[in-house]
């Protein structure tokens, strides 16, 4: 796997499944086993209004091996550092359907890389949750979402996997196949709480970059 900055996993051609995970990490610890999975290499995150973000992301290509494996580490090393719980490729400006998401415990880990991820049917019944975004620094609101999906997507090495998840994770599954669709939470929301949000982040953006200016 030329080029790639998997370290223990490069022998591997599938990511770990769950039980995988907490085997290893009740062998070496979350901060070794993390360590084993990142790159060293963070990505910076793109913040609304890049036009990045609001594009269609293509589906991830047998070709597109090499670029998908080296791409994911980074991808959860700059999900853990921002912190966040989810992130997906267009935020770090890549136009593939890549998605990484960690939605376990402090100490129980639950890292999972999705490759062109889809929602195959969603529950008729409706939840609300706060969500954030990494890509909208300090916004939060309330956004009503299916409870219940299932999802359909590739591992690594293109095995087809399915599940159905709710919850947080659930909710965190469709906010990142939003991003994949260049679809921000904002987006669920009435259009004048929307543009109060945007106006607002906007105005702090401004004035945290002219602080950095006179620095
Ligand atoms: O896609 C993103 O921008 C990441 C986003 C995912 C998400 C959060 C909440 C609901 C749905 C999707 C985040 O991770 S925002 C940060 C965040 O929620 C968080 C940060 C640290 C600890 C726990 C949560
Ligand atoms: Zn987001």
């Amino acid at each position: 796997m030329p080029g790639t900055p998997f370290r223990r996993y490069r022998a591997h051609k599938t990511w770990p499944g769950r039980a995988a995970v907490a085997r290893s990490v009740a062998r070496v610890g979350v901060r070794r086993y993390l360590r084993r999975i990142m790159s060293d290499e963070k990505l910076p995150i793109l913040l609304v209004p890049d036009p990045r973000l609001r594009l269609k992301a293509r589906p991830v290509a047998e070709g597109d091996g090499d670029a998908v494996r080296a791409l994911a580490p980074r991808m959860l090393a700059t999900m853990y550092a921002a912190p966040g719980i989810g992130l997906a490729a267009p935020q770090i400006g890549s136009d593939l359907r890549l998605i990484v998401l960690d939605c376990g415990g402090k100490d129980t880990p639950e890292p999972m890389v999705l490759v062109n991820p889809e929602i195959i049917a969603a529950s008729k019944e409706l939840g609300v949750r706060e969500e954030g975004c990494l890509s909208l620094p300090g916004l939060y609101a309330d956004v009503q979402r299916p409870q219940r999906i299932k999802l359909r997507w590739r591992e690594l090495d293109g095995t087809r996997k399915e599940m159905e998840a709710d919850g947080l994770l659930g909710v965190c599954m469709q906010h990142e196949i939003d991003h994949l669709n260049g679809v921000l939470f904002v987006d669920h929301l009435s259009a004048l709480k929307r543009n109060m949000m945007l106006r607002k982040l906007a105005k702090e953006l401004k004035l945290k970059a002219r602080d950095a200016d006179g620095e």
